[in-house]
């Protein structure tokens, strides 16, 4: 009878990979206090050695933490079927294990949206027959806000740290009103069949790098983040819910001519407490021409990759799978 249940109860995961549980959780993760008049220079070296780094002293406040996080609870505690109305994302709205379009899948539900605030709102009203608290209540539009506006002063730290001029030249790109970035919110469930897979891990969010240009995220005290360093080995990364998590994304790897490299990745789900994160995605313009920045150049470099503008780059991401090297297409042979 036991064997049955927990085969049964191990059905809803079956398309859902698993790994062997990685126990070195990592001491080495970069902090950088963005009040140390030091930051620039620690941002670089983060985003040079790891393509991440943990961020604190950050000036957003803990209540909008709190209250996004309350109020994503509420909706994925709603019944299936009403979030399902919700999607699929498509590219926005509510997914559920199925991530992006071709047959990627994990322990995870989450909301797309797109950070513009006209068309966050216009999410809401379109693809909800009943609009949902969370679109009613202001938790995602004021948490997006200060998380940009934070953002748009690391960038600028960090192009100052590498000498790039003019030091909007990124920050510019995520203030552009068509900037095309995204948020997204992720819940992976508690899943206590775990247990029964003999100490395996269920992937939450299968191996990956961000394809903008940098992705800013927070999340509860659960763990389950890895990132894998130069040396190819995975690594657990602390929890720390009043910090943020951030990462470079395949952009700014382009536009530094791979002197910051984009960090691959992944979630492992938990089989006792549920992991919700929140993730900001800032990429270009779609019609913005993604290429090495002059200023980073040394006389005589050369491009290590094809141009494109971000439209290509976003098209070809969303035709691949999640765990592709995507640069690879566009890297010059
Ligand atoms: C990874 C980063 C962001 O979460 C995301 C993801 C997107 C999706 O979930 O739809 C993608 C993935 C991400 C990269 C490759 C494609 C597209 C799923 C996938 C298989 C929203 C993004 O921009 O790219």
């Amino acid at each position: 009878m036991v064997v049955h249940s927990q085969s049964a109860a191990l059905d809803h995961c079956s398309l859902i990979k698993t790994c062997k549980p990685t126990t070195s959780v990592f001491k080495g993760i970069p902090v950088v206090d963005l009040r140390d008049p030091e930051a620039k220079n620690l941002i670089v070296k983060a985003c040079e050695e790891y393509g991440f780094f943990k961020l604190v002293n950050h000036g957003v406040p803990m209540e909008f933490f709190t209250r996004l996080e309350a109020e994503a609870l509420k909706f994925f505690n709603l019944p299936q079927s009403y979030k399902d109305k919700a999607g699929p994302p498509d590219p926005f709205g509510y997914g559920f294990k199925k991530i992006g379009s071709n047959g990627d899948v994990g322990w995870v539900e989450y909301l797309l949206l797109n950070t513009n605030p006209q068309i966050t709102s216009l999410n809401s009203l379109t693809v909800f027959r009943e609009t949902p608290e969370i679109f009613r209540s202001s938790a995602v539009n004021d948490y997006i806000q200060a998380v940009k506006r934070m953002t748009f002063e690391v960038v600028e730290l960090l192009a100052d740290g590498l000498k790039i001029e003019p030091r909007d030249a990124l920050s510019r790109l995520l203030r552009d009103e068509k900037s095309d970035s995204c948020f997204r919110l992720n819940h992976y469930p508690p899943c206590p069949e775990l247990q029964a897979l003999g100490g395996r891990n269920l992937i939450g969010f299968g191996e990956h790098t961000d394809p903008q240009i940098i992705s800013v995220l927070r999340s509860n005290n659960t763990s389950g983040l890895q990132i894998c360093l130069r040396d190819k080995t995975w690594v657990s990364v602390p929890p720390d819910q009043t910090s943020f998590f951030i990462n470079v994304g395949d952009a700014l790897q382009v536009m530094t001519n791979g002197r910051l490299r984009s960090v691959r990745h992944r979630v492992l789900a938990e089989s006792m407490r549920s992991r919700v994160s929140m993730i900001y995605f800032g990429g270009p313009p779609l019609s913005e021409k993604i290429a090495p920045l002059a200023s980073l150049m040394a006389k005589g470099e050369e491009s290590l990759y094809e141009e494109f503008t971000w439209w290509e780059y976003k098209t070809s991401a969303y035709k691949s799978r999640l765990g592709d090297y995507r640069l690879g297409l566009f890297e010059k042979k």
